[in-house]
């Protein structure tokens, strides 16, 4: 096995180098991963993996090895748990806090069906952090079933952990006296000859106590959990003997695991968040082997944020475990104290943020479009409802890529443009990204959402400036017939679209429509003037500007052609941005095609009705 946790070491370190993924929470649990494949019986036994990030491993074992030069692209592995890839994978998942809850929704389903497995739950010290987390183990705790939490403490969520629970947890690690008495206990444990249940339980019973004596009970034990550990999550033998141990034990358990964040590759183990999740790279320098794309959005949002709160000391600004991949790392050394990481816990933050605007600061929540769809309740209720002023920095919106379905930030201007005192801005290029933000903290006042893609900040239409005004669309082109409305990087798109058009001899108008919520009111005059209405956005069709625009034809009876581009009512799987864009007829050449088919045909239909 040692053997085996060498070789697959090697292979992720190569294949990871190659395809892009998530390389150093892989390389953390290659030995618990055998191990548990070692000791319980997958897919009887249920393996369910928190965030899921760090199932590779776990992938390999089950029979997937050959398909890895596909992982995270179009068509091929995932790279996350898929129940559809194979019976291994018991929970779909991506995002984190999950797996206790799901686990104990297995485990007492099973006692009622009378079956007997085990089902073990595997979540990371990150994931810890998250509110969900701790309300499942509040019910599991008390379930009167049999389930098994194994805790991988890295110390790293994607940046370094944070929080109280963090600081517990090593202080679980180290208690000096504790970890002395575990090692004499594990001892005994050797010498005392198995005489059946009885002198198992007696032994528990004996730990339990040194354990209250050496370190009082831990947070877990309170909760209802038999805590067990903490344990090298890299010494197998350790690993199997414990789990084999826990196997047999009854009622929830918890096994506090440590682990190295990218064990096995040193410059991983030396920098792990560099190396969470990582595009292919070269395996002797670990950088990038690809084109690295500088001036991300991110970069453009943290850069302009800590140039504006240099100018404003209310500016304060948050973070769900993401400071590096929102771009806040550079206003968190400016401004440490006006900075807050609180952990995978996003409803919390928005809450946070309020209580924070209800005194007066400025707020600017930076976070993922797929991540805040925990937090819709905190966004209305706490919000939006006081009508306050938080800056959403909706980061990676729109179609993201390799991490598939979990995480396309396809569903927001849904689950926002509904919430009363909401507004939704929406850039088509850096500068315009800029003058926004500058607008959503300095102008405006109340609930305002920034939403941007994930990648390079555009820098092409540099010549359309207007001035960012409250509910004011751009005009871009005049023209006649043929209206196209977009927003945000289809702007882009749109204007390639226009000069497909204009080769074709059409004559397109088009407008960058910037808010979203709420829509211009001269825009929507603007629509009777045109024969042919499109709307293009990188989003469910649901809830978006097409349904906005849609709406505002039917009720006021204009005499349209209206044709919606935008994302159908899917789960977009994952593939390259652009390939997935044509793969649902969004890029400039399909949209072109598309409405040259529909002007043509309504032509024809005039032609023939005048026949
Ligand atoms: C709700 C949610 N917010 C944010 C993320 C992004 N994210 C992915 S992994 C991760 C860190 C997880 O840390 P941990 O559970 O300790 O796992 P490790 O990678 O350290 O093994 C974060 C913040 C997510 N997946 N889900």
């Amino acid at each position: 096995m040692e053997i085996l946790a060498q070789q697959i070491r090697e292979f992720l370190i190569s294949t990871i180098s190659e395809t892009g993924g998530h390389l150093a929470s892989n390389l953390g649990v290659v030995e618990l991963t055998i191990a548990l494949h070692y000791c319980f019986n997958s897919p009887q036994d249920k393996l369910v993996w928190d965030v899921g990030h760090q199932s590779y491993i776990h992938k390999i074992l089950t029979g997937r090895r050959s398909q890895f030069h596909t992982l995270r692209k179009f068509g091929g592995l995932s790279g996350f748990p898929k129940s559809g890839e194979s019976p291994h994978d018991i929970i779909d998942t991506g995002h984190s806090s999950t797996s206790i809850s799901a686990g104990l929704g297995l485990a007492v389903t099973r006692d009622l069906n009378g079956e007997n497995y085990s089902v073990i739950s595997i979540i990371g010290d990150g994931s810890m952090t998250g509110g969900l987390a701790f309300e499942a183990l509040n019910c599991a705790g008390r379930a009167d079933t049999n389930l098994i939490v194994i805790l991988n403490d890295n110390q790293m969520s994607i940046s370094e952990n944070v929080g109280a629970l963090s600081s517990y947890l090593n202080n679980l690690r180290t208690a000096p006296g504790y970890l002395g008495a575990k090692a004499d206990i594990t001892k005994l444990l050797n010498k005392v000859p198995v005489v059946g249940e009885k002198a198992v339980r007696a032994i528990e019973r004996i730990k339990d106590s040194l354990k209250y004596m050496v370190v009082n009970r831990t947070v877990f034990d309170e909760y209802g959990f038999n805590y067990i550990g903490p344990v090298d999550g890299h010494n197998l033998e350790s690993l199997i003997n414990v789990l084999k141990r826990i196997k047999k034990m009854k009622g929830p358990v918890l096994l506090h695991v440590y682990t190295k964040k990218g064990k096995g590759y040193s410059l991983a183990e030396k920098s792990p968040e560099d190396f969470h999740g990582v595009g292919p790279y070269d395996i002797e320098s670990g950088e990038p082997s690809g084109t690295k794309i500088w001036n991300t959005y991110s970069d453009v949002f943290g850069k302009t944020i800590t140039e504006l709160a240099g100018k404003n000391e209310k500016i304060v600004a948050v973070t769900a475990a993401m400071p590096s991949g929102t771009g806040l790392s550079h206003f968190a050394q400016k401004f440490p104290k006006r900075f807050f990481d609180v952990g995978i816990a996003e409803a919390h933050a928005v809450s946070f943020a309020a209580g924070m605007a209800k005194n007066g600061f400025i707020p600017v929540f930076a976070v993922y479009s797929t991540f805040l769809q925990r937090a819709y309740d905190q966004i209305l209720h706490d919000v939006c409802l006081q009508n306050l002023h938080v800056v959403f920095a909706v980061d990676r919106a729109g179609v993201v890529g390799g991490d598939g379905e979990t995480h396309q930030g396809l569903y927001d201007l849904a689950y926002l443009s509904h919430i009363p005192n909401m507004t939704i801005v929406s850039p088509k290029n850096r500068t315009e990204f800029i003058d926004m933000l500058n607008f959503a903290v300095n102008t405006f006042n109340g609930p305002i959402a920034v939403r941007y893609p994930r990648g390079a900040a555009s820098n092409k239409l540099k010549g359309f400036k207007t001035p960012v005004e409250y509910g004011k669309c751009e005009k871009l082109t005049g023209g006649e017939k043929i209206l196209i409305i977009a927003f945000g990087e289809m702007v882009e798109t749109a204007i390639e679209t226009a000069e497909k058009l204009t080769e074709a001899g059409h004559n397109p108008a088009l407008i960058n429509a910037r808010f979203v919520k709420p829509l211009d009111i001269d825009l929507i005059d603007e629509l009777s003037n045109y024969e042919f209405v499109f709307t293009m956005e990188n989003a469910v069709k649901t809830g978006g500007l097409s349904q906005k625009v849609a709406a505002e034809i039917a009720e006021r009876k204009i005499d349209t052609v209206f044709y919606a581009f935008a994302f159908p009512d899917v789960f977009l799987r994952q593939g390259d941005q652009t390939r997935l864009l044509a793969e649902y007829g969004l890029d400039a050449a399909s949209v072109a095609g598309k409405i040259m088919e529909i002007v043509q045909g309504a032509q024809v239909e005039i032609m023939e009705s005048a026949e």
